[in-house]
């Protein structure tokens, strides 16, 4: 086994390893040195799409290939290896699509529910959000109720699911060139669920056998999901469950507690874990708990769900993806109550070492060997309370070995759009112009997305600390989703005085000015669609150009491991922003496939893929792309003049 130092970063995480092992308890960490990755697989060499194959196209390495042996190599079929890669590649992204539109799809619905009063105890939060959408959508506003209104977005946004033609409602947000651009590219999404349908058929054996083609349809599935399925969750997320605002919290395993009933929640939809904040707070449940020997109940929060509710509550969260056994570990944890995606099967395994409870809540999600109970939206307080009941009645089965890792970190979160908006540009006249006057003046070089998964194929937090460190350092602004918004958090980059610890002097001086972190938490995954606004609100303001793919901005996942993280990539591209990716790179076995992604889509879209492993070396292509639209601007030399100044300012401190 390999020294736990190569495997994480993070104390707290390391600890739990250790006792894990000595528990006798498996945990990812180790499952990745037994479980190798397929070394075929991992480059997209490989076809199992029908019952000829699976064949494998590998090109032989190390050696010249000649015409004749490349003819060969082949699938039964005759496919291609560009055409197996390509294939290969758009099927994760319709199944990332499927995932975010899923879940943008339930919460359509879920929407529509309580507008029309059949979802008790949620309610309509964000009145402004509702009415500016109503107005985006000339739904007239009137004398209606915001029942009413609401009702009539509903339906809106659930036939964006099914839409058979036309164009996706939200494209209207991006900029009129892009607009423009994806419909001369053919690429403008008609509905959600049509084009994940597309795809797959593309995909099926003996359909789409033209690699440029095939991955010019993985761009229309994706932008399906960053401008609809994504997008659509986080607006509606936002109208019920209200916008963010910045929060105080605690993250990481140190967030558990002793002597309370401890509850994690865990996966992505918000709807129960919202319920789970209240119920948690009831003084029945409450007392309930210390008529069974604990002080009370503990919530945190895992993976995305937990950025749902940290982001609106400031609830604590307990870590990320790779830190869920871990939390089943310390002994401590009475019900880790999960839904959809980024659920390790191996949590049902590990919890047999221990006394924790894992309860499945949503029926697309079950799991062999756990505790089903079913959420019902429509009873969602009662439905809830049984779940938490479950919790509590398991305190007494908690043993005596129980070890909490002494780690926590303070956090700031909470940064929407519209708090950045808000926190750039003031109450009475919130806009970009401030944070885009500091771009052209070279306090703040550019804008980087740091967001994806974490992947024990590399160590763990690590890409994402070194990726955003030497970022903040260059002074470039850093937004965060997902679970590499944890790791920024964990290592302190959260707070406001990281600014003086970490920045760039231009990027330090506005952050203190206007009292930010220099790393903005925007939410979960599904809310990289607020990453887009934010993008195309930077250009809507001025001074950067008439696209997005003119911003000085980039976007990476250096940990990434999930098919949704390749969909955001691919939508992110798709909107004419570089992208770097970390561990692996699913078409790397492919040079023509790889190409295509890593150059000719830039003369297409004005954005890119990149694949560069070594975190620092991928902020650096970031850096260098970021100066490379301020050059195109003509914004280098205000830049330079800047950093003359503070390289003065430091000389003359030292
Ligand atoms: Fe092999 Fe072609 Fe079938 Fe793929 S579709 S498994 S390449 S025969
Ligand atoms: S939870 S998709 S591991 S970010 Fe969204 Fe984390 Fe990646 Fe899942």
């Amino acid at each position: 086994m390999a020294e736990k130092e190569a495997r994480s970063i993070d104390q707290a995480t390391l600890e739990m390893i250790e006792k894990a092992s000595q528990d006798g308890a498996r945990v990812v960490f180790e499952r990745a040195e037994t479980t190798r990755a397929c070394p075929i697989g991992q480059e997209g060499s490989c076809c199992s799409i029908c019952a000829m194959g699976p064949c494998r196209v590998m090109a032989p390495k190390g050696k010249e290939e000649t015409l004749e042996e490349r003819r060969k190599r082949v699938g039964v079929c005759g496919a291609t290896p560009e055409t197996i890669s390509a294939r290969n590649f758009v099927r994760k992204i319709a199944a990332g699509t499927a995932s975010h539109g899923d879940h943008g799809r339930v919460i359509a619905n879920f929407f529509l529910s309580v507008a029309k009063g059949e979802a008790p105890g949620y309610q309509i939060k964000d009145e402004m959000k509702l009415l500016q959408l109503a107005m985006d959508f000339g739904i007239p506003i009137g004398d209606r109720t915001n029942e009413e209104i609401a009702i009539d977005i509903g339906k809106l946004m659930v036939n964006e699911f099914g839409k058979q033609e036309g164009e996706l409602l939200f494209l209207k947000r991006a900029p009129l060139k892009r607009q423009k651009l994806w419909r001369d590219l053919g690429v403008a999404p008609r509905g959600i669920d049509i084009e994940v349908a597309e795809a797959m058929h593309r995909t099926h054996m003996g359909t789409d056998q033209d690699y440029k083609d095939l991955l010019e349809s993985g761009v229309k599935v994706a932008l399906a999901d960053g401008w609809g399925g994504s997008m659509i969750a986080t607006e509606l997320q936002d109208i019920i469950f209200g916008t963010p605002q910045p929060v105080l919290s605690q993250i990481n395993l140190g967030v558990l507690k002793e002597d309370d009933v401890n509850i994690i929640i865990h996966g992505h939809e918000p709807q129960l874990a919202e319920m789970l904040v209240r119920v948690a707070q009831d003084p029945e449940m409450i007392e309930y708990a210390r008529s069974k020997g604990a002080k009370g109940i503990n919530l945190a929060g895992m993976c995305c769900t937990a950025n749902e509710m940290l982001m609106r509550h400031g609830e604590p969260v307990a870590g990320n993806f790779l830190q869920q056994e871990l939390a089943n570990v310390t002994g401590a944890l009475e019900a880790m109550v999960v839904d959809v995606q980024c659920i390790m099967q191996g949590l049902v395994d590990t919890a047999k070492c221990y006394h924790t409870k894992i309860i499945t809540t949503d029926a697309r999600a079950k799991i062999q060997g756990a505790t089903h109970m079913l959420f019902d939206e429509r009873n969602a307080f009662e439905s809830t309370k049984a779940i938490v009941r479950a919790a509590i009645d398991n305190y007494v089965n908690r043993g005596k070995n129980v070890r909490i890792p002494k780690y926590s970190s303070p956090m700031v979160a909470g940064f929407s759009h519209e708090t950045i908006n808000y926190l750039m540009g003031g109450m009475f006249r919130a806009s970009y112009r401030p944070l885009n006057d500091n771009i052209i003046n070279g306090r703040i070089r550019g804008v980087a997305g740091v967001v994806g998964c974490n992947n024990p194929r590399t160590l763990h937090d690590a890409g994402n600390l070194e990726m955003v460190k030497e970022l903040i350092k260059n002074d470039v602004l850093v937004l965060q989703t997902g679970c590499m918004a944890m790791a920024s958090a964990k290592a302190g980059l959260m707070v406001p005085e990281a600014a003086a610890k970490y920045a760039g002097p231009g990027l330090a001086s506005v952050c203190e000015a206007v009292g930010l972190p220099p790393v903005l938490h925007l939410g979960a995954c599904i809310d990289n669609s607020r990453i887009l606004i934010a993008a195309t609100a930077m250009v809507k303001e001025g001074g950067l150009g008439d696209d997005i793919s003119d911003l000085p901005v980039a976007g990476a996942a250096p940990e990434w491991m999930s098919e949704k993280a390749l969909a955001i990539g691919q939508y992110v591209v798709g909107s004419g922003i570089f992208t770097v990716f970390g561990v692996n790179w699913p078409t790397v076995g492919n040079k023509e496939v790889s190409e295509y992604l890593f150059k000719d889509m830039e003369s297409r879209y004005g954005g890119m893929w990149a694949f560069e492993p070594d975190p620092v070396k991928a902020a650096q292509l970031m850096i260098a792309h970021i100066d490379k639209k301020r050059k195109a601007l003509g914004i280098d030399q205000a830049r330079e003049r800047v950093l003359y100044d503070m390289a003065m300012r430091r000389a003359l401190e030292s």
